[in-house]
């Protein structure tokens, strides 16, 4: 059974590459969601990859994901520390997120210290680059027991 992975970012990921390396670094979305493409290939799973800039649209993303998904790492962006209409969303649908962060957002500003949507999610990763997706991958990939070591 091919296990399907929806890869979702949020607001102003897609100019991920053209500036504030420093603390994003100089991947591009496309890089990153090649990555996590070419992270999968040796598994049984199917990714499908989406960016929005706009809350309502990652809420349907989200519930579009509940009919295919088995799981769906989501960066969500400045929405994670504003938005009860994306925690209500990722409860409504059940299937498991994993909450994805490039920077360390508990050591920057504190408004950026609260995830309001972590506590409804599987777990968050946070500060270790654009690695953190291949981490969250590999979670879900232990959880479906296809890695084990
Ligand atoms: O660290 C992360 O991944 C964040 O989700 C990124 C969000 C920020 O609001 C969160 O607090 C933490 C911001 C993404 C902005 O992305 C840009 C990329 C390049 C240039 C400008 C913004």
């Amino acid at each position: 059974m091919t296990r399907k992975i929806l890869l979702l970012h949020g607001p102003n990921l897609n100019l991920l590459g053209t500036r504030q390396p420093e603390t994003y670094g100089s991947l591009t979305l496309d890089d990153i969601n090649a990555a996590a493409g070419r992270h999968l290939d040796r598994y049984d799973v199917s990714l499908r990859t989406a960016q929005s800039n706009h809350e309502g649209e990652l809420v349907d993303l989200l519930h579009d994901a509940r009919e295919w998904a088995d799981g769906i790492v989501f960066n969500p962006g400045a929405y994670t520390h504003t938005s009860v209409a994306l925690r209500d969303a990722i409860t409504a649908i059940e299937t498991p997120v994993i909450e994805v962060h490039i920077s360390n957002i508990h050591e920057r500003e504190t408004f950026r210290h609260k995830s309001l949507l972590a506590g409804v999610c599987l777990g968050q990763i946070a500060g270790f680059g654009w690695q953190g997706y291949l981490l969250a991958l590999d979670a879900f990939l232990r959880r479906w027991e296809l890695l084990r070591d």
